[in-house]
């Protein structure tokens, strides 16, 4: 089989590397960090995701993985860097310009690259293909390039990588067919065959899609609050029209992927009246909204304190980056208001309590922020002991309302009722 390097072991690289892996091809990975690659050297995953570090221990002990810091030949190379957002609001394509140069020494005719960062459209066309081309390498003849990119939903990546339908896009006919072939040895889901900037742009408006139907879900919530409805039932009830799917407000959107790529679509061309950045303005505003019920919910409390569950930017998964949490925490901390948090994932910041007990004995009020299973049956009775005033403000309507009424608590859920 075919010698493949993943370049960039991250969340989508690793896993990527450790299936193609265990499907018996000889992978070479490749991260700049010397700490990522002196773990997975040590069969190990330096990232939390469920069943990861079993694929990656199986995979290196196999000797079909191996981690390097540095490019070397293979057949196929997958390039998975990141792709972050500029302070202006731009793709920042300075990892992904950095690694496809660092591999142009190794290339040779008859090589495979697929690009799997997210992109704005025309990324692999217009900044990848001449990197290539500089090197005297013929893009297409000489080199196969193709886009492909990653659908996978952290905290269910080593089902979905597999499961997942795909969308490939070469720089050329022959190029689609080259890299099709690769995924067929490992995805199970239809693979669909396109140019690569139209894939570019599918990847883009897959998570845009998401973040303007969340939108719509938090301004639904704001209506509902308003007029006195629950809207979660309300959403529930629409969703069971055939052609609905209305999304969950929030106490804002997360994470590496949504609040990110609608930018990479507004960078490239303005359209009146935009939609797709006004969603990212209310998606963006929501933080502040939770920060300013929590002031509502303790105004009359001399020097209250306040416990924030989750910080995570999802429910069960460990990454932090982009969270809400992390937002609200900020606008507590520069308004000076007392606080503590608790995360059964999440064990970075000084802020935090290692035991949900330390984290709520004399508090006041409660702010559920991430829906972890973990939250879903606190024993109340324990709680209530330990908490000065009793509020508890639900943003993902995990709590049973009646329970935490019945143990006496003052509960709030967002999208339901608001602070007086
Ligand atoms: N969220 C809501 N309401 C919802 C759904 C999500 O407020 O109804 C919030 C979440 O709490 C979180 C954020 O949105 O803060 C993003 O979470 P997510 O579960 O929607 O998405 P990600 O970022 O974990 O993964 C997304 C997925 N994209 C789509 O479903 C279209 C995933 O399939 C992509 O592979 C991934 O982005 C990516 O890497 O692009």
């Amino acid at each position: 089989m075919d010698k493949i390097s993943v370049i960039g072991l991250g969340y989508i690289g690793l896993p990527t590397a450790s299936i193609l892996a265990t499907n018996g091809f000889k992978v070479v990975g490749v991260d700049t960090d010397d700490r990522i690659v002196s773990t997975i050297g040590k069969a190990n995953s330096h990232i939390e995701e469920p069943g990861l570090n079993t694929i990656v221990n199986a995979a290196v002990k196999s000797g079909n993985l191996v981690a390097k810091k540095r490019p070397e030949e293979a057949k196929v190379f997958i390039i998975t860097v990141p792709t972050p957002l500029t302070d202006e609001k731009k793709a920042d394509l300075s990892h992904l310009k950095s690694a496809m140069k660092n591999l142009v020494p190794v290339l040779k005719k008859g090589d495979l690259v697929i690009i799997e960062s997210t992109s704005p459209p025309g990324t692999t066309r217009d900044e990848i293909s001449p990197i290539i081309e500089k090197s005297g390498l013929n893009v297409g003849s000489d080199i196969h390039l193709a886009y492909c990119p990653e659908r996978v939903l952290p905290g269910n990546i080593l089902e979905e990588i597999v499961e997942n339908d795909r969308i490939i896009g070469g720089v050329n006919p022959e190029s689609t067919k080259k890299a099709k072939e690769v995924y067929q040895t490992f995805v199970e889901g239809d693979l669909y065959c396109a140019d690569a900037t139209t894939a570019e742009f599918v990847k883009l408006i897959e998570n845009t899609y998401r973040d303007v139907n969340i939108a719509l879900a938090n301004q639904l919530a704001d209506f509902a609050e308003q007029i006195n409805i629950d809207v979660w039932e309300a959403i529930e009830f629409a969703n069971k029209h055939p052609r609905l799917n209305i999304h969950q407000p929030g106490p804002g959107v997360g994470g590496h992927c949504l609040p990110i790529d609608p930018w990479f679509l507004l960078e490239q061309a303005s359209v009146t009246g935009s939609l797709i950045s006004k969603s990212r303005e209310i998606n963006d505003q929501r933080p502040n909204y939770v920060f300013r019920e929590i002031q509502g919910l303790v105004k009359d409390i001399p020097e209250p304190k306040v416990t924030l569950l989750g910080l995570s930017y999802k429910g069960n998964v460990e990454d932090t980056r982009e969270s809400p949490s992390l937002k609200i925490a900020d606008l507590l901390v520069k308004e000076n208001i007392n606080f503590t948090a608790f995360d059964p994932y999440v064990d970075n910041f000084d802020f935090q309590t290692n035991e949900l007990g330390g984290a709520v004995d004399g508090s006041d009020c409660i702010v559920i922020l991430t829906d972890h299973k973990e939250f879903e049956n606190i024993d109340l009775k324990k709680l209530r002991e330990s908490m000065e005033h009793k509020y508890v403000f639900d943003t993902k309507n995990i709590l049973n309302r009646k329970r935490w009424e019945k143990a006496g608590f003052n509960v709030k859920i967002l999208g339901v009722n608001k602070t007086e």
